[in-house]
């Protein structure tokens, strides 16, 4: 018999993770392989442990805590998530698919009812895009997406590159080869994490089955004028970079508006003006551009739109404007057996749920390029993510955790 979750146990092991963060600014911040997130990776690895998992790392840090099955020549069944943030962060977001996916290994583990297949909870490196830039680097490897000759010539803002980073930190560049998975290496995926938006709460229901998984187009934009006077230069003399780099802003909010998309959005969320002074219209400002959809082809119509409009403001107001798109990614419909399977959970335990889609992406995004991979959520205090208001009751990822334990069970007693 499967026991229920116990919420004082999530409630600690998140607590355990989240000492170990920067303390600079407000929330948490825990930024890939630096002190804190080093802590936090040694921290999880002592309580999968504790657990009596089976403790591994690949050569990108990705990390597995694995509960053997009776029937080790069958592929095993995957949960997990990351415990690395954006600045100023919450403590929800990828956690709680860590501390859930141990909370179910845990119960299965003590019901001493068989289960067929390895089961593991993995702490996938670096999800969020904050110290390279590029997203889901362990889960991307997995997938053969980000190569070893691709870690040389990712870098930081000190310069320092993934490749560097990884060989200093001890991991074997030999192995490197060994992350990436092939289809049939993995059974089933499932990831437990907070829905990042107001649509459960609103609607009273505490669990997400989520369809599809929205994937990410990111841009780097230069844009060049000339920086002068704030005063001396007639406004038709002007070639102001942040000028253009807003009416760009606004166009990408109306395209992505104006979308056919299911679900798609459009973001400027870092923006630098240089010289950033009162008096003095910038030469050189650099925005980012972040282009979420559920549809490939609506994504690459916004994409080709806002091209467009780029060259239209770079000529209109004398500016250089340079895009480098950093990643185009595919979006994911999820597994449709793994969600009946998660359906038939709920109904097992009588607990109400909706599917939906995912705005923000998840390691589920890559992970279902070579396994059938599936999603639960739980839902968010006023929708609210990547800030310190962001909050999920822990009762609420106690139901999470028994929809996900009874969903890894089935699926690890599936015959192949
Ligand atoms: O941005 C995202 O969707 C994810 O939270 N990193
Ligand atoms: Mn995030
Ligand atoms: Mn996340």
């Amino acid at each position: 018999m499967l026991e229920r979750a116990d919420k004082n146990r999530i409630e600690n092991w998140l607590k355990g993770i989240d000492q170990f963060q920067t303390g600079e600014g407000d929330g948490t911040t825990r930024i890939l392989f630096t002190e804190p997130e080093l802590k936090a990776r040694t921290y999880v690895k002592q309580q999968m442990a504790a657990l009596g998992l089976e403790v591994t790392e690949d050569a990108i840090g990705n990390i597995f805590g694995t509960l053997k099955g009776s029937d080790p020549s069958l592929a095993p069944v995957w949960t997990g998530s990351h415990i690395d943030t954006v600045s100023n962060a919450g403590m929800f977001d990828g956690m709680s698919g860590i501390v859930c996916g141990m909370e179910a290994l845990h119960l299965i583990k003590n019901s001493s009812m068989e289960h067929k297949r390895d089961i593991s909870v993995i702490v996938y490196t670096s999800e969020e895009p904050e110290r390279f830039g590029l997203s889901c680097l362990g889960s991307r490897a997995m997938a053969g997406a980000l190569s070893l000759e691709d870690t040389k010539i990712l870098y930081d803002k000190e310069g320092i590159s993934l490749y560097q980073l990884l060989k200093d930190l001890g991991y074997d560049e030999n192995r490197y080869h060994e992350i990436q998975k092939q289809t049939g290496d993995v059974f089933a995926s499932v990831e437990l994490h907070i829905e990042q938006n107001s649509i459960l709460e609103k609607a009273g229901v505490p669990i997400g089955i989520v369809c599809g998984i929205c994937a990410p187009t990111n841009f780097s934009v230069k844009i060049t004028g000339v920086q002068s006077h704030a005063g001396g230069t007639s406004m038709d003399d002007r070639r102001d970079a942040f000028m253009a780099a807003a009416e760009l802003a606004l166009r990408l909010e109306d395209i992505t508006k104006k979308s056919t998309s299911e679900y798609i959005t459009g973001t400027v969320g870092k923006v630098n003006v240089f010289p950033n002074a009162i008096n003095v219209i910038s030469g050189d400002t650099e925005i980012s551009i972040d282009i979420r959809s559920i549809d490939m082809k609506a994504k690459d119509v916004a994409v080709e739109s806002l091209k467009y409009e780029a060259e239209r403001i770079e000529e209109e107001r004398k500016v250089e404007i340079n895009m480098k798109m950093e990643n185009h990614d595919l979006p994911l419909r999820c597994d449709e057996t793994i969600m009946e399977i998660e359906k038939e959970s709920c109904k097992k335990l009588g607990i109400p749920y909706r599917t939906m889609i995912s705005g923000p992406y998840h390691d589920s995004l890559f992970v279902g390029r070579f396994a059938p991979a599936a999603m639960i959520f739980v839902p968010s205090k006023n929708g609210i993510s990547h800030s310190k208001e962001e909050w999920t009751d822990y009762s609420d990822l106690a139901i999470g955790a028994d929809v996900l334990t009874e969903t890894l069970y089935t699926l690890a007693n599936q015959a192949g």
